[in-house]
């Protein structure tokens, strides 16, 4: 009897041997995010959650919505001994102290979205990373508004464009650029873009810029709205409504397509006709396994990878997003 005890309790110890040894195993990838309300970055994690239960390693997943959110982040994945971590940061001036510190505490980094910009002003292209073509994605916004505008009949030259800008992020300025270089090459006139910077990149912000620019033009009676993201088109596309500019006299188009879904859902149209779906499987299980892949088998992933997106609108979008 007590051979037994003994020979199951060295079994028992082995066993939890054993289990302590596996988690301490186990990859731990952190997966930082700079506004994690936003339906896009819930949608990244998601699917990161799903590349860490299909493959086999610990997804760490951080708010980080301001710089010392994200240091401290770090500071945190050292602490729990994460080997790496994939980041939307904040500010992509904080790139070069995100890169040191990450180099000090021995952990990989990868950034998705918004790509780390150096003391120089220039992309930090030593940093692997993951993002949207910002300017062909934001051309499909302008050539959807367009066609739209085209549709109604409009002269483009009777329509003010409210261009919900946030220049001080290089992806979302090629995207409003994108956008304005083919209004203006349909025939836009120049001294109808009303340029309408956003302070952040919300709803909240971009209905306050647009008010700004609505009040200034009363005489202006039709609109396209473009944007960075869908955000930045719903909160004009608000300021359009509580200005009482009619529906047939406005049109939007976003960028995302996460947050799109919820205007095409509501019983009666808004302003918001579409939006570019982007990849967000491919940015959140993608980045996810690239990094798994870096740490566990030393593959170090493609420097850069740029995503494309597709137009999604109220009559097509649970068809292309498979939600039928
Ligand atoms: C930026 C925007 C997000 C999303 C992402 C791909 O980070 O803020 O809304 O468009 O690029």
């Amino acid at each position: 009897m007590k051979k037994l005890l003994v020979v199951s309790l060295a079994g028992l110890l082995l066993l939890s041997l054993c289990t302590s040894v596996l988690a301490a195993d186990k990859i731990k990838i952190g997966f930082l995010v700079k506004q994690p309300d936003e339906p896009w970055f819930q949608d990244e994690w998601k699917y990161a959650q799903q590349a860490a239960d299909e493959l086999g390693f610990e997804l760490i997943k951080i708010g980080a919505t301001d710089g010392e959110k994200v240091l401290a982040g770090i500071d945190n994945l050292a602490a729990q001994q994460a080997q790496g971590f994939v980041i939307c940061t904040p500010d992509v001036k904080l790139g070069p102290a995100i890169v040191a510190k990450a180099q000090a505490a021995g952990l990989k980094v990868m950034s998705v979205d918004d790509r780390f910009v150096g003391p120089d002003g220039n992309p930090m292209e030593e940093v692997h990373h993951m993002g949207i073509s910002a300017f062909n994605i934001g051309k499909a916004v302008g050539q959807a508004l367009v066609d739209e505008a085209a549709a109604r009949g409009w002269d483009l030259k009777e329509v003010g464009f409210l261009r919900m800008s946030y220049d001080q992020l290089p992806t979302i300025k090629e995207r409003t650029d994108g956008a304005t270089e083919v209004l203006v090459g349909a025939g836009l006139p120049e001294a109808n873009i009303f340029d309408s910077p956003m302070k952040v990149l919300d709803i909240e912000a971009s209905m306050n810029a647009a008010n700004i620019t609505l009040t200034k033009h009363p005489d202006v009676k039709l609109w396209v709205v473009a944007g960075g993201n869908d955000s930045s088109a719903i909160g004009a596309v608000r300021a359009l409504e509580g200005q009482k500019v009619p529906l047939e006299n406005a049109i939007a188009v976003g960028i995302n397509g996460t947050e799109a879904v919820a205007e095409f859902e509501k019983p009666e149209p808004t302003a918001l006709i579409g939006s570019i779906l982007l990849a967000a499987k491919q940015h959140g299980y993608g980045t996810a396994e690239n990094m798994f892949k870096w740490i566990k088998d030393g593959v170090e992933p493609e420097k850069a990878i740029w995503t494309a997106g597709q137009l999604i609108t109220r009559e097509n979008y649970k068809e292309v997003m498979g939600l039928n």
